[in-house]
């Protein structure tokens, strides 16, 4: 018999969880300490799949492994319901479709398909975030955003996905193209609300300190890199014959000696300014310019080897260190919305402008020698009348022939009072230099923009503002909250670049709430990252009517404890939770300043390779898969597929594999014939050892998450059990029992329905999936030990204890290090050694 009716167990299993409730979250009344475990909340889209089936088997896995370690656990599920995929499936549908509709029969379906995986969750939290009751919080969020100067409108060059017809943040810009539908992205200038993120940079950064070693490194890094922070300074110029000067943000100020140019980006404000007060030929070609530049995509202006453009604005530039004239040009690698959209070009120790430089004859002027020592003692080096070291051979790198910028570390020259300092030391003389005379100041700039959160579309949050008829922009007020979606019968939902909402007129018509005079709504909803921003705060008291969250349950169950998900949040979900939480700890609602204590990536789960998903029609189906091979065997096969965070490739998970194990731990439950008072200590040892070893390694394994080597040990289990049931003592010996119930409330973790199965046959009440787990016992934990002789050429030389199970390889090292062996062996040479573990070493020597 190789398979058993997993069809039969799983019902009677789903019924008996749904009856009891026994993964509800205990209350104040529970006085065991608490954990809070949460997987990232699925989408509605269609049926779940094999993805989100190896997403939810961890985070249930992890979920039982609290409770059975004797913790409170809060484990919940809700649904991140608003979005683009609802309204496109109803534009699909035609006149009369709701995304209303699509999405709830979707989350219906989801919820039939988790009671059928045996997730144990704890189901009076449920929540959705396309619910009035739930986006009401979103509204009443934006609300103390704008409040605190953290929600602002402004216009500028936003990023447009021109088949969604709708903006887009830019972390939804992956490579130039809309995260989602995979159109290119374009610029357009508009007036949209914006969340002040930048405002968090710093400790958005600082803070990922304290996740090291509790979030993969991987994921902290690309947070890093997201938020860009550089380091160094604003320095001012004056421009000849502007009153204003320009300031440019550099992370090298102590190349200012090398500055031969600066360059302003064509698309600033400031190039335009510039060039108005040249001739009308200039214009001319700046106008040109700007024509092409505004036609390059920002990722193509961006990258590196791509030949230089530029236009000379006749003007001039009087670098504050020295007083030089330095030439103004526009060139499109200069970008607008970085530091301040100008720099001042250096080409002998910057790439870029090396390759602008060269390309219109530009002059070049070392003034890091790049060849002296930065290490030691401060080398005094000698310097010709024009600053210029004697001696050395700058010549051969001289970058204005090589074409190699030299961006390493060395000895300042040709820098007045710079001169032989090193690079770090220089960066710090010259901010001082610069701040005491007042043009510049140490000075951050970040990679990290503010946060776009207008869209055009329809299924999502209403921005909760009114635009008056003075043209006055105010809060809805909060008593007014929520400001509940219109019908969507009846509007065109087709995008044309405005928000559909602006054709409910009725909807958008509303009055003043502080004069009364008619006015208008904001017809945008909010980008549906603002939901899963804060949504693991509602699960605290989903159904609450006059908070988003009570602060004295969060400050007892959050932050998360472990949060799961994929990596492809890694910016985007994570950044948003993070800022959020940041503010409200600010707004003194929570105690803690980062949501998710630990976080688990899981890899991805691939077909032929490639991602599985429904545009590339490669699901395997989850409904069926639930019928056969059934829930259990579906995720011990995914749990012992590989290490968490690797990709699976769903042709190398052995569901069969997982039945056939299954069926095993089953038979041997049933096979049990001892009663439960047996006593343990009377049982086979070597099968106690087995079980004892698993007791003693599987806590820590779990909360490394490596599941797939617990499921090896289960398989190990399993095997030596049957052992000794086929031998000796046979099925009465009390080490089978012992050992089947181990495997009881471990297999839980993956296998519930097995597992609350062989516990039941064993004789106990249910549920298995809260029993406590046991302690090893150490001394079951002791290894066996024999004792190895050591012969150096034929004779007995030295006698070790070794552990029963050592490796030749170990067991030779060990004679080698023996003492009594090395006196015997003295000076001579091992010429051959023939080792037999764990019993005997034979050296010989000459
Ligand atoms: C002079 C200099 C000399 C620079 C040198 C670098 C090396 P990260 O590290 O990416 O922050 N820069 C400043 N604003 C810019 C803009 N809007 N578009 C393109 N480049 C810009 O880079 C900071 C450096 O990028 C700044 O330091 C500036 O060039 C340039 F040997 O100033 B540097």
């Amino acid at each position: 018999q190789t398979s058993f009716d997993s069809r039969a167990i799983q019902t009677k299993w789903q019924t008996r969880w749904a009856e009891a409730d026994p993964f509800k979250a205990g209350g104040d009344e529970d006085t065991r300490p608490r954990k809070y475990v949460l997987g990232m909340f699925p989408y509605p889209s269609g049926d779940l799949h094999m993805g989100h089936a190896e997403n939810y088997a961890y985070v249930d896995a992890v979920a039982r492994f609290w409770r059975h370690r004797g913790y409170n656990v809060l484990n919940p599920i809700g649904w991140d319901s608003f979005g683009l995929p609802a309204e496109n499936a109803a534009i699909k549908g035609g006149a009369g479709s709701d995304p209303r509709e699509w999405t709830y029969n979707n989350i219906a379906q989801h919820k039939t398909s988790f009671r059928a995986f045996g997730s144990s969750y704890d189901w009076s939290r449920v929540l959705h975030t396309s619910d009035p009751e739930y986006y009401r919080w979103n509204q009443w969020l934006f609300q103390r955003l704008f409040e605190r100067g953290l929600a602002y409108r402004k216009q500028s060059a936003v990023n447009w996905c021109p088949n969604d017809q709708t903006v887009l943040a830019n972390e939804q810009v992956v490579d130039g193209h809309c995260e989602r539908c995979g159109y290119e992205v374009v610029k357009k200038k508009l007036t949209q609300w914006y969340f002040k993120i930048t405002e968090y940079a710093d400790r958005l950064l600082d803070d990922l300190n304290q996740l090291e070693g509790f979030w993969p490194h991987k994921v902290l890094q690309m947070q890093r890199n997201w938020i860009g922070r550089s380091v160094g300074a604003d320095i001012d110029f004056e421009i000849e014959g502007r009153d204003e000067k320009i300031t440019v943000f550099s992370t090298r100020p102590d190349t200012l000696h090398g500055a031969t140019f600066m360059v302003v980006a064509p698309d600033s404000d400031l190039a335009a300014e510039l060039a108005e007060g040249a001739s009308p030929e200039v214009q001319q070609r700046f106008r040109d310019y700007l024509d092409t530049v505004q036609k390059t995509s920002e990722i193509e202006r961006q990258t590196a080897d791509r030949p230089k453009t530029g236009v000379f604005l006749d003007r001039f530039a009087i670098n504050p260190i020295n007083g030089e004239r330095l030439p103004i040009w526009a060139a499109d690698y200069v970008l607008a919305d970085y530091g301040h959209g100008a720099v001042m070009a250096v080409p002998a120790h910057d790439q870029r402008d090396l390759d602008f430089a060269r390309a219109f004859d530009l002059p070049v002027k070392v003034v890091v020698d790049t060849t002296a020592p930065v290490t030691g003692a401060i080398p005094v080096i000698e310097v010709d009348e024009d600053g210029v070291p004697i001696g050395d051979d700058l010549e051969s790198i001289d970058p204005a022939r090589t074409g190699t910028a030299l961006t390493g570390d060395g000895r300042l020259i040709n820098s007045g009072s710079l001169n032989g300092l090193s690079k770090r030391n220089a960066i710090a003389r010259a901010i001082e230099e610069l701040t005491a005379a007042g043009t510049g100041r140490a000075a951050k700039t970040y990679r990290l923009r503010d946060w776009l959160i207008s869209r055009q579309r329809f299924w999502g949050t209403p921005i909760p503002m009114i635009h008056t008829e003075d043209g006055r922009i105010v809060p809805v007020p909060d008593e007014q909250l929520p400001v509940v979606l219109p019908d969507a019968k009846g509007l065109d939902l087709k995008p044309k670049g405005t928000s559909p909402l602006g054709g409910a007129t009725e909807w958008m018509t509303t009055v003043d709430p502080e004069t009364g005079e008619p006015a208008l709504r904001d017809a945008d909803t909010m980008d549906t990252f603002v939901d899963s921003s804060w949504y693991f705060l509602r699960f605290l008291a989903p159904n609450g009517a006059t908070e988003p969250f009570p602060t004295a349950e969060a400050s007892k169950w959050a932050p998360v404890d472990s949060y799961i998900g994929g990596v492809e949040h890694a910016i985007l979900h994570l950044l948003y939770a993070r800022f959020i939480t940041k503010v409200l700890f600010d707004m003194g609602l929570v105690d803690f300043t980062e949501p998710f204590t630990s976080l688990i990536n899981q890899g991805m789960v691939l077909l032929d390779g490639s991602k599985m998903s429904k545009s590339k029609g490669n699901l395997v189906e989850f409904a069926s898969s639930m019928d056969d091979p059934g829930a259990d065997a579906v995720r011990v096969a995914i749990a012992f597929a590989g290490p968490v965070e690797d990709d699976i490739n769903w042709e190398d998970v052995s569901t069969t594999g997982a039945q056939k194990f299954l069926a095993r731990a089953l038979r041997i439950a049933a096979d049990v014939a001892s009663p439960t008072d047996v006593v343990w200590a009377e049982g086979d040892a070597a099968l106690r050892r087995v079980t004892h070893r698993l007791w003693a390694d599987v806590v820590g394994l779990v909360e490394q998450s490596k599941f797939n080597v617990v499921v090896a040990r289960l398989m190990e289990l399993v095997n030596a059990t049957r052992k000794t049931i086929d031998s000796g003592a046979g099925s009465a010996d009390p080490a089978v029992r012992e050992a089947a119930e181990a495997v009881a409330m471990v297999l839980d973790l993956f296998a519930p329905h097995t597992a609350e199965e062989m516990w039941e046959i064993l004789g106990y009440e249910p549920f298995v999936g809260v029993v406590p787990w046991r302690q090893a016992d150490p001394t079951l934990l002791v290894e066996e030990s024999v004792t190895a002789v050591v012969q150096v050429n034929g004779k007995v030389r030295g006698t070790l204890t070794v552990p029963a199970k050592i490796s030749g390889e170990e067991l030779e090292q060990l004679a080698r290090a023996d003492e009594k062996v090395r006196r015997a062996i003295g000076d001579k040479e091992i010429t051959r050694a023939v080792v037999r573990a764990p019993k005997v070493v034979s050296f010989t020597v000459a």
